[in-house]
This record gives structure tokens, sequence and C-alpha cells, in this order.
């Protein structure tokens, strides 16, 4: 019953041995994806956690990870978290076994296990989000718009507190998954390994020609030797400006610098609209991958 629920809840206190559970828990279910894309549900819980995270306002100190607001109507049916009801369902399931744990901590800790689970850097991150109420979830238009250009991608990232270098480190998580049809409007993958953690993304920007994709749908870019390869008009916009195009090369040109500066820019972001005393530790964790708990 609620009742039992309530005090299971009350009772129990966490450990960071208890966190490490959900996370293999969740890298298990990353892994066993069948024919769902590219065969991971990786790239889909990252975008989960970053739209729950992305929300943040920092004039206003609403928004951000802290209540998963996106559990609620109408923040669930906004445009830009179409299709993020897969990587809600699937860790819904997560927290019938976990029942104690927060929403806004679990889908953070999603974002962390698909990107260490995928070969990415170790994304440092701590518990303490709380479950809010319908009555947070923030308005719609505060996440990017892909079909803008250089001044909305800075408002809407400066909005959140986010610098030039952060923006560019943030938007290489493209060299992950795809676009969808039916979710976005847009089409096809950024790279030619979906499922790995590379900087690929930029290196693909640089390397490639690319040309405005002829179809029915949405402006997007495709690569003219393959044309099975897309870029966003925002993705492309990290070429076009002369600030953007500084750090795009410098990842394009050194993957190291890029994992360093991804894992730094994903922690803050994963952090957004969490007040400091709520959070457990005073120091973020460096949680295993699975490999590593398993050697
Ligand atoms: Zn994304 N993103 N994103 N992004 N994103 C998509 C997919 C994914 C933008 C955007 O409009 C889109 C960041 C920044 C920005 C991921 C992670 C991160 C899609 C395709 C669109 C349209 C959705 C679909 O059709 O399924 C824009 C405009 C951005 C900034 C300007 C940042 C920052 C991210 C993480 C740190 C990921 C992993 C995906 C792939 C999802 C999947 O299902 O494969």
């Amino acid at each position: 019953s609620g009742v039992q629920a309530a005090k299971v809840k009350a009772n129990f206190v966490p450990t960071k041995e208890d966190y490490q559970k959900v996370y293999k828990r969740i890298a298990e279910i990353i892994d066993d994806a069948g024919d769902y894309d590219d065969g991971s549900y990786g790239p889909v819980l990252l975008r989960l956690a970053w739209h729950s995270s992305g929300t943040y306002d920092k004039e206003t100190n609403t928004g951000g990870s802290n209540y998963a607001t996106m559990r609620f109507e109408p923040e669930s049916k906004h445009g830009a978290n179409a299709g993020l009801d897969v990587a809600r369902n699937l860790m819904e399931k997560v927290h019938e076994e976990f029942p104690w744990i927060s929403y806004g901590d679990l889908w953070t800790l999603a974002g962390v296990a698909a990107v260490q689970e995928m070969g990415g850097p170790k994304i440092p991150w701590r518990p303490g989000r709380i479950d809010g109420v319908a009555a947070q979830a923030t308005p719609d238009g505060r996440l990017p718009d892909a079909s803008q250009g250089a001044d909305h991608v800075r408002n809407i990232f400066y909005r959140m507190g986010f610098n030039d270098q952060e923006i560019v480190a943030l938007i290489g998580a493209h060299a992950l998954g795809r676009c969808h049809r039916d979710r976005s409007g847009y089409e096809g993958p950024w790279t030619f390994a979906p499922t790995t953690v590379t900087n690929d993304f930029y290196r693909l920007l640089f390397d490639e020609k690319w040309v405005w994709k002829n179809w029915d749908g949405p402006k997007q870019l495709e690569d003219k030797k393959t044309r099975s390869l897309m870029m966003l008009p925002t993705d492309y916009v990290l070429v076009q400006d002369k600030t953007f195009k500084k750090f795009a090369k410098a990842y394009a040109d050194n993957e190291d610098l890029w994992r360093q500066d991804f894992a730094k820019a994903l922690a803050t972001l994963f952090e957004l609209g969490v007040p400091t005393q709520q959070f457990v530790s005073s120091e973020p964790w460096l949680l295993p991958t699975v490999d590593e708990l398993n050697s």
C-alpha cells in the first residue's frame, strides 16, 4: 500500500553501494535493447537526462533536474520531448525495483551510465534530487530548437549558465544516437558509430562536405560522400560561428581534451537546479563501470 511504501522510504537510507546497484540495473537495460535502433538504449537515456536538466533558468532558479517534472503534463507532451516516453518507461521499471530513488536521481544516473557504458569518460555524479509536483513543471520553449542559429543556441545555453566552450563540448553528445522522423521530424545518425562515445561528431563536421538534404522534411544537412549521416542546423552553427568553430576544431583535434571538458560540463548540466544542501555528499562520486565491477 501507499502507507507501506512511505514507510519503506522513510526507514531506508541508501548507500553508495545501493546507487551502484541501480547503475548496474540501468547498464543491463541499456544493452538489452534487441532490435531497438542501433541495439542500445544508451542514446535515448542520455537525451532524457539532458532534457530533464536543460530546462534550467538561472535568473528564476527554476527547472533543471531536481524535480523530474517531465513526469507531468504538459511538460511530458512538449514537442522537444517527443519520444522520451521510451526512456521514461524503461526507467519506470527500474523505479519499481528501487522505489527509494528519486526520479531526478534515476534519470541523471541513467545519463551517467549511458555515457560511461558506451565508452565515455567518468561523469562525476551524486544523489540528492527530490520528486517534485506538477506545479513545478517548466513552460514550453526552454530547450533548444534545432532549426535556429547561433544566437538562439547562445540564448538557451547562457540561460542555463554555460559559456561558449561548454556549449560546444556538450553538443558533441551528438556523436551518439540518431534523429527519428516520428519524434523530431529529422532523420538519421550523426556518426558511423552511434553507440560509442567518440569525438567523431567534430571530426565529421570538419572532414566531410555538408550539403542541404533534398527532401520534404525539416532543413537538415547530409554528408555529400555517403549521404547517410546528418547534421542539424544548430550543429552546423558550430563551424559557422567563429568562436564556436575554434572550440569545435580543438575537440576535433584532441579527443582527450573533449572527453575532459564534456565530462565536466555534463556533470554541471545534471546538477542544474539542485540546491547544494540537498546533495548527500559534498563531493560528486565517480561510479565504476560494469566492466570495472566485474574485473
Ligand atoms: Zn540533442 N537532439 N540537441 N543533445 N540529442 C536529438 C537527439 C539527441 C538538439 C536537438 O534538437 C536534438 C544536446 C543538444 C541539442 C542527444 C543529446 C544531447 C534530436 C533528435 C534533436 C532534434 C531527436 C529524435 O528525433 O529522436 C539541439 C538543438 C541541441 C542544442 C543546440 C545535448 C547538449 C545533449 C547531451 C549532452 C542525444 C544522445 C540524442 C540521440 C537520441 C536518440 O534517441 O538516439
